[in-house]
């Protein structure tokens, strides 16, 4: 692995990024109640990128009460008016997409061809299309007048912060409800760079507010009893929590969670497109992506040549400085998801599969991982079983289709798959057999926000997207 690439400092300048930021509540940014602050670090380079605010339990209630007061003239209002101000954030989603984009990267170690590339285009295209719902709730068949539920708390992860942000926000503003939304604690900043932009549309106060901090303000938020939807991404473990949370509560929830997707390839699928798609579906957003094909199912009769393949392609991947447009795999989103990964990794290696990383010069600071192959790994290896939310990928084999299947789904999340083949009844058979939310035939990682996303089994439930999104936010 080479690296001649130039990196590109003047993308810096596109962003401006404060000291410090308050909560935004009531449509005004201010300081916690008691004056906490946390520190939010750019992954690749270690360094502090701002002082932001860490919410009190007081704080949360405070923005739960600015959001139920905003709440009433909200959803009176007409659908076609909410849809003016779900168009007006996306165009200035488009317009400052470059400023957002190099914001992602540094927050979240993400490259930025990834961010401007995928995230911001579909952050942008989320707002456009529950824009296009807003005036059409009373004519999709919902019966006359659906419901808005209320005030929503939403908490979501670090792999994709705005766009995450946007699978919350834009349904629950389209449909009439207002939010209280909490980003990671290690990737605020785009939140509330949202929450400018929230301004500058003009969006009346209290609509959205953005509370951050860590696990604490999350908490606090889905146990707030004037909630009336808590929608969650984020662990497996936590989501049970929140589960336990509002069950015996008149709060309706949805939770996405974790994922271990089976990414199957047949002998027949063409080696140069699967190779792609098996690069695509576990190096992504450096693994960190809970739809990622994290398990490689390969047909044995193609073993050698498309593991040959792949390997070589992985030696050209380049791992480095997220602000570089030829970086592919960026940096690790925190120190603490560097040691889980390290752990699952070295676990693999304990229980006697085998590791393999194209040769790798990694930066000396911030957080990295190299590309990671494991092959000779069976159904009992933690690396088969367990989410590792890095770029290591865990191959295994199959004989028969219904051996592919009994694999795939030999696991306790059931969020994607991906097939790899050029028969068509194969792949309707296998799609059939599949306990998984989103199956992609001969792709992988492709997102519409037209198309619902969400899990079977412990991978959650609850839909986003498309028209089901809308049904997560509405009494109909
Ligand atoms: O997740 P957490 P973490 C998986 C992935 C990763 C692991 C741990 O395997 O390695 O989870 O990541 C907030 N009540 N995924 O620790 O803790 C927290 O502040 C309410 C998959 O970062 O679940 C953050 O905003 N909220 C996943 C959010 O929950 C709480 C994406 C997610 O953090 C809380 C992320 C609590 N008790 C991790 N505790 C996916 N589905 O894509 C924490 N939070």
């Amino acid at each position: 692995m080479t690296f001649d690439y130039a990196p590109a400092p003047e993308s810096r300048a596109v962003v401006d990024i404060a000291p410090s930021y308050g909560l935004f509540i009531d449509g005004e940014f201010a300081p916690a109640c008691d004056g906490k602050v946390f520190k939010t670090v750019s992954p690749s380079s270690e360094e502090v990128l701002s002082e932001v605010a860490q919410a009190h339990a007081d704080d949360v209630d405070r923005a739960v009460k600015a959001a139920r007061k905003a709440f009433e003239k909200w959803s009176a209002l007409p659908g076609a008016e909410r849809a003016k101000y779900l168009f007006r954030i996306a165009r200035i989603i488009q317009e400052r997409s470059r400023e957002l984009a190099v914001l992602e990267s540094l927050d979240n170690g993400k490259p930025i061809r990834e961010s401007r590339d995928a995230d911001l285009p579909l952050v942008a295209a989320h707002f456009f299309y529950y824009a296009g719902w807003a005036d059409k709730l009373d004519h999709a068949g919902y019966g006359q007048n659906p419901r808005p539920l209320g005030v929503a708390g939403q908490v979501i992860p670090w792999n994709f912060p705005l766009l995450m942000l946007a699978w919350k926000i834009a349904p629950a503003l389209a449909t009439g409800n207002t939010v209280v939304l909490k980003p990671a604690e290690t990737t605020p900043l785009s939140a509330l760079f949202f929450a400018d932009i929230c301004r500058q549309a003009g969006l009346p106060k209290g609509v959205v507010n953005i509370i951050t901090g860590d696990g604490s303000t999350g908490a606090a938020l889905v146990a707030h009893p004037d909630i009336n939807k808590v929608a969650f991404t984020g662990s497996t473990e936590v989501g049970k929590a929140i589960a336990r949370t509002v069950a015996g509560t008149d709060k309706k929830l949805t939770l996405e969670l974790g994922g271990k997707a089976a990414n199957i390839v047949f002998d027949d699928a063409p080696i140069d497109q699967a190779v792609e798609g098996i690069v695509n579906g576990i190096f992504f957003n450096q693994g960190h992506v809970c739809c990622a094909g994290s398990r490689l199912l390969v047909q044995e009769s193609v073993q050698d040549e498309l593991l040959d393949a792949l390997k070589r392609r992985m030696q050209t991947l380049r791992v480095g400085d997220p602000l570089d447009k030829n970086t592919d795999i960026g940096a690790i989103n925190s120190a603490e998801q560097l040691a889980r990964i390290t752990a699952l990794v070295d676990a693999g290696e304990a229980e006697g599969a085998e590791r393999w990383a194209p040769a790798c010069e990694l930066p000396g600071s911030g957080y990295w991982f190299a590309p990671t192959l494991f092959t000779g790994v069976t159904q009992a290896h933690r690396i088969a079983r367990e989410e590792i939310f890095g770029p290591v990928l865990s191959v295994l084999t199959f004989r028969t289709p219904a051996e592919a299947v009994e694999k795939a789904n030999n696991t306790p999340y059931g969020l994607s798959a991906g097939i790899w083949t050029e028969k068509g009844s194969r792949m309707l058979w296998m799609a059939s057999k599949l306990r998984a939310g989103v199956i992609w035939s001969n792709t992988f990682n492709k997102f519409d926000p037209a198309s619902p996303f969400g899990g079977y089994k412990e991978s959650g439930f609850g839909r986003e997207g498309g028209r089901h999104g809308l049904e997560a936010y509405l009494n109909v």
